[in-house]
């Protein structure tokens, strides 16, 4: 298979040297070049590909290999939030080839007429995508975008801390209530740079929905937030587990899965046998995400991005990732790829019990706005 697979590479690669292709003449050369066959026929690949992604949620090598079989040159950039990517788009932001956005906002963004039909069904390694990832509520028949990774969102705390050490802090009063936070605050607490998500947090604690559209409840959450934030160091959701989990600089963090367990392991430490690092989901309910790829509405390259897209899709690949990034692949074929011991941890794959408390964060239509001046109110004093 591989060696078919070179064989094809340096087909391509001949084409380009001989300056072969329908549109291989001097005066193309600027927006197309001859590609190597993929799998999906002949497809005339652009030199260069925009991808905006989550901080650290592939592994680059893959990105490299891309280039290298294919000749198309990455250029790769990240966002914080979903709300970030979003703002990004609808301020006109082009250049922009290849996105991840969440569930939530897949429908939002298709809503908005942001995103490019793609009709991943046509994508001949859509087959490798697990049944229950494919036709989700927020994108119909996959008519935009295919799955990619999926994961909750719960609580990362320092292994060893004294406060920790009757059990794991499954509560988010950990994050809001500060007669709790009271022991530890002093050593540092960060929460996401996310409104969905921290606002979230706080209707789990309140016993509300994440996906409430009720003015009162949400002004309790900003509430409860407002109240907790003077114990909280910082708002990070790009590099918090890196520099502000890895290097101690806090001891609790408002935290998805992936990143936590990557400081598990980043930490890991053979002697004792486990890393500084944990991760709990609260019992009073959290969020479980799944991130998507897609194509900006604007993109001059999707030929290009689908291309891409169906790359990701390889089942080694999708396993490369997840052992990158710890995040669970949507990739069903990937998983005799992807290391046993990602497999097996229930940090990264919740077992059924933990499963059962996690929700979707949806679509809030018109409350959108309430959400936003809710973090307005949040973020500005
Ligand atoms: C990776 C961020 C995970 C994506 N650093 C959350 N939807």
């Amino acid at each position: 298979m591989k060696k078919l697979f070179g064989l094809m590479v340096l087909i391509g690669l001949l084409a380009v040297a001989c300056g072969g292709g329908p549109t291989g003449g001097p005066g193309a050369a600027a927006t197309e070049a001859p590609a190597a066959e993929a799998g999906e026929g002949e497809v005339q690949l652009a030199p260069q590909l925009s991808v905006y992604n989550w901080a650290d949620y592939i592994d680059e090598q893959v990105l490299a290999d891309y280039t290298e079989r294919y000749g198309v040159e990455i250029i790769y950039d990240t966002f914080a939030s979903n709300e970030d990517l979003l703002a990004k788009l609808q301020a006109g932001a082009s250049g922009y080839d290849v996105i991840f956005p969440s569930d939530y906002m897949v429908a939002q963004m298709i809503e908005l007429g942001l995103l490019a039909e793609v009709d991943a069904a046509s994508l001949p390694n859509f087959v490798n995508i697990g049944e229950e990832f494919k036709d989700p509520p927020y994108d119909p028949g996959n008519t935009h975008c295919v799955p990619y990774q999926w994961g909750m969102t719960g609580i990362a705390y320092r292994n060893g801390n004294p406060a920790f050490a009757d059990g794991p802090p499954n509560s988010w009063a950990y994050l809001f209530d500060p007669a709790v936070m009271e022991q530890y605050a002093a050593e540092g607490i960060n929460v996401l740079n996310d409104q969905r998500e921290l606002l979230g947090a706080a209707l789990f604690y309140l016993g509300y929905s994440p996906n409430t559209t009720e003015r009162a409840e949400l002004e309790a959450a900003r509430d409860l937030i407002l109240a907790a934030k003077p114990h909280w160091q910082t708002f990070n959701s790009e590099d918090y587990y890196s520099t502000l989990m890895e290097s101690d600089e806090i001891v609790l963090s408002h935290a998805w899965s992936g990143d936590a367990a990557q400081a598990y392991w980043n930490t890991f430490d053979e002697a004792t046998g486990t890393g500084n690092w944990l991760f709990t989901v609260p019992v009073e309910g959290a969020v479980r995400f799944a991130d998507n790829v897609c194509i900006p509405a604007n993109s001059q390259r999707q030929e290009t991005a689908r291309h891409f897209m169906n790359y990701l899709m390889e089942p080694e690949v999708a396993a490369a990732i997840t052992n990158f990034t710890f995040y669970p692949s949507a990739n069903e074929a990937a998983k005799e790829f992807i290391d046993p011991e990602i497999l097996n941890n229930p940090g990264i794959y919740p077992p059924p019990e933990v499963a059962a408390k996690l929700e979707w964060l949806r679509g809030v239509d018109d409350a959108i706005f309430i959400y936003d001046e809710m973090w307005t109110a949040i973020k500005g004093q």
